[in-house]
């Protein structure tokens, strides 16, 4: 089917307060997203994977390992990490629900220390990519870090929680402070309701 761009979940300058500004969103959602979209779009017409599902263009073009399938791979990715980008970050949310804390502690040792591993992640990221926690095949909790549009999907994981450290991602507000964005995005802009959702 064909990919569409998702309406933020929140006004563009809902996040302003917590470290996201309003101009971050309209570049990162309304030109960046809508790119993907247009792009992948464009790509998919009149190919096999036209009338598929993205996360089936994901998994097959990746499968694929086809340096011609690339174009539609990274459009497509990118479009799907994105779209659970926004869904993972709110203005305001509560705070981490119980079985989440406890599943990170388990895994992790401490909340604290899943934020370390996963700021080191995303900090580690040579260049374009995410940091994501992720959940396994065997159910563990892990964290992990891709490059560019690659995502857990590749791998057969349920990506628990996504922070995109591409520097569009940070560079009006943090300019080329990629730890400090994602400290602030681990404090304040994570949406854990919907982290723990997708447990
Ligand atoms: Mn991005």
């Amino acid at each position: 089917m064909a990919f569409t761009l998702p309406d933020l979940p929140y006004a563009h300058d809902a996040l302003a307060d917590l470290g996201m500004s309003a101009e971050t969103l309209e570049f990162h959602h309304d030109i960046h997203h809508k790119a993907y979209v247009d792009n992948g779009n464009k790509l998919i017409a009149g190919t096999e994977w036209e009338g598929k599902s993205v996360e089936d263009i994901i998994t097959g073009t990746y499968q694929s390992g086809a340096v011609a399938q690339s174009g539609i791979f990274n459009n497509a990715s990118q479009h799907w990490n994105h779209a659970q980008f926004w869904e993972m970050m709110g203005p305001g949310t509560g705070g981490m629900p119980g079985a989440l804390e406890k599943a990170l502690t388990e895994s992790f040792g401490s909340v604290d220390k899943f934020k370390e591993e996963f700021s080191a992640a995303g900090a580690g990221q040579f260049g374009s990519g995410w940091a994501w926690l992720v959940k396994d095949k065997d159910g563990s909790l892990k964290v992990t870090k891709t490059e560019n549009g690659v995502n857990p999907l590749c791998f057969g994981q349920t990506a628990l929680l996504g922070c995109d450290v591409w520097e569009h991602s940070y560079y009006i507000d943090f300019r080329n402070k990629r730890p400090a964005y994602l400290s602030n995005f681990l404090e304040k802009l994570v949406n854990w309701e919907n982290v723990a959702s997708r447990m």
